[in-house]
């Protein structure tokens, strides 16, 4: 079968997922990625650029962090909502939000989980929403590839594998 047919033949069946998500959500991710980090020491080096606010040294777990980004695109007629993440890499997942509180860039996580309207999408990038990846238990070098399952209120779980990058 020719590549074009094959093309053909996906873009229609998505038309036909597409045409019966009247009232359901139909989540997919595009460009998922997982910041490069250290699991000790250069962690820190991670956390200057847009994670400055955990709350002190106490607060910071032995294995470093790291953070996933990522696009939810939602082409259903209902929205959803992500509701948490895991993976093999990291102890903790929580999903957060960067913001400016008094010029002081801190991040918290996101009450409720993070909506992805209908018909629509929300974008998980540096200095906003992210998906924080907390206790790291190896290094995450740029070139790898993470695993992350993500938990739709919704859609269910859905797994991506992310590539590991620098920022
Ligand atoms: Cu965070």
């Amino acid at each position: 079968m020719r590549v074009t047919n094959v093309l053909v033949l996906i873009l229609a069946s998505l038309a036909l997922l597409a045409g019966c998500g009247a009232a359901t959500p139909q989540i997919s991710v595009n460009e998922p990625w997982v910041r490069a980090a250290a699991m000790t020491g250069m962690g820190a080096q991670g956390a200057m650029g847009g994670h400055g606010g955990h709350g002190g040294a106490d607060m910071t777990p032995a294995g470093g962090t790291s953070a996933a980004y990522m696009v939810l695109i939602n082409r259903g007629g209902a929205g959803d909502r992500l509701v948490s993440a895991s993976t093999d890499v990291a102890e903790v997942v929580e999903l957060h939000e960067t913001k400016m509180v008094d010029n002081v860039m801190q991040m918290a996580p996101v009450a409720g989980g993070i909506p992805v309207p209908a018909n629509g999408q929300v974008e998980l990038k540096p200095g906003g929403l992210h998906v924080m990846l907390i206790g790291l238990k190896r290094d995450l070098a740029a070139g790898e590839t993470v695993r992350l399952t993500l938990k739709f209120e919704r859609a269910g779980e859905m797994t991506v594998d992310a590539p590991v990058r620098m920022p």
